[in-house]
């Protein structure tokens, strides 16, 4: 049953249950709604690096802080068509172009991510943005150009949001993520576990996700990835049997998300991804990079994939719908040819 009412107390009572209890009901509301062996996979890509007036403490991006990522401006079309193509035939259905915007601005640097958006669209891959926070009509723009989804996390709890970013309110982040929906666009949003943050905050995230009506689509949970420079540099190692409770009261929370093991897999061994993936984490990021730190890499994900009898997800976009209109995917039996290959 989809929820919207979960309280705190009752999130609480799901990650507290014994281990083997939590993970046994993650795997019964995952096997409802998807297969247990099946893991989708987008790939990223940082098409406006650094330089951001935020000051969120995570983040390698912010002009708050020195953490030596390399600036640049929107990148050129023929760059981005190219990561795009070589992601595709690596399998990815999904790309991902990321701006460390604060917000959008209209104007030529917008323009020309429309056009990286209609761009990569023309391939048959689904196109995700993350451009920080935008309007209605900045929404349906990026809609009309063959958008499907919109990354906008809330990162942690409205409680602890204030001690990790006080350049926006978490509200400012509602009103986009209400944008985003309104223009049809589907709605990827997450958080971060690590920031010295508590259990509650973690589980006071999963009931503002849970709040949203639908549900996001897609639910990425990083792990922080402790950046030099950043506040957050010298912030306490996640435990991972607490990391891993987490992905499974997401999925027994939200059960017909995507959960996205997002940011932080290359400090991850293979058995506790594994466990997230019985927790049912069912989506990762593919590729060497996430937006300007390390990801484990295509090598790594095939063997891991190849060492639990798992299989990648692989879909068929249909290109032919009016810009914008989503999508059909159909299973093709690809995705069990790459795994065992
Ligand atoms: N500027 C846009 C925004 O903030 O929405 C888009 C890019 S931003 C880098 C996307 C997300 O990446 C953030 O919301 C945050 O959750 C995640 N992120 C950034 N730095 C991270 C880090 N060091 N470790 C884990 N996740 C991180
Ligand atoms: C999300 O939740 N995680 C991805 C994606 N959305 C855009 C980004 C992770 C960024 C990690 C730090 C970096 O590589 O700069
Ligand atoms: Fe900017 Fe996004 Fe990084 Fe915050 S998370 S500093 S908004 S790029």
């Amino acid at each position: 049953m989809i929820r919207h009412d979960w309280t705190l107390e009752e999130i609480r009572a799901v990650y507290d249950q014994p281990f083997p209890e939590l993970l046994f009901q993650a795997q019964l509301a995952h096997r409802e709604n998807f297969s247990p062996t099946v893991v989708q996979r987008s790939t990223l890509l940082s098409v406006k690096t650094g330089g951001c007036p935020e000051n969120c403490s995570y983040c390698p991006q912010s002009a708050h802080y020195d953490t030596g990522v390399d600036r640049h401006k929107v990148l050129p079309k023929d760059y981005v068509m190219k990561q795009a193509q070589e992601a595709k035939d690596n399998g990815s259905t999904r790309f991902c172009m990321g701006a460390a915007w604060r917000e959008i601005r209209d104007g030529a640097e917008f323009d020309a991510v429309i056009d990286l958006v209609e761009g990569v669209h023309s391939l048959g891959m689904e196109v995700c943005c993350t451009l920080g926070m935008l309007n209605e009509s900045q929404a349906v723009r990026l809609k009309e150009a063959g958008c499907h989804a919109y990354n906008h996390n809330l990162d942690t709890s409205p409680e602890y949001y204030g001690e990790i970013i006080s350049t926006r309110t978490y509200q400012d982040r509602l009103d986009t993520l209400k944008n985003v929906r309104k223009a049809g666009i589907t709605v990827c949003c997450g958080g971060i576990v690590g920031m010295g943050e508590q259990i509650d905050d973690r589980l006071g995230l999963l009931q503002e996700l849970s709040k949203q009506d639908p549900h996001p689509e897609s639910v990425p949970i990083n792990m922080l990835v402790r950046v030099e420079g950043t506040p957050l540099n010298e912030t306490e190692e996640v435990d991972p049997i607490e990391f891993v409770r987490i992905i499974a009261t997401a999925r027994i929370v939200m059960p017909t998300s995507y959960v996205r093991l997002s940011a932080g897999r290359t400090e991850m061994s293979d058995e506790m991804q594994a466990l997230c993936f019985v927790a049912g984490a069912n989506s990762i990021f593919a590729g060497e990079k996430l937006l300007t730190t390390p990801n484990p890499g295509e090598d790594k994900d095939h063997a891991l994939m190849r060492r639990l009898g798992m299989e990648f997800k692989s879909e068929t976009v249909e290109i032919t719908a009016p810009a914008g209109c989503g999508h059909t995917a159909a299973s093709t039996p690809a995705d069990a040819q790459v795994a065992n290959s």
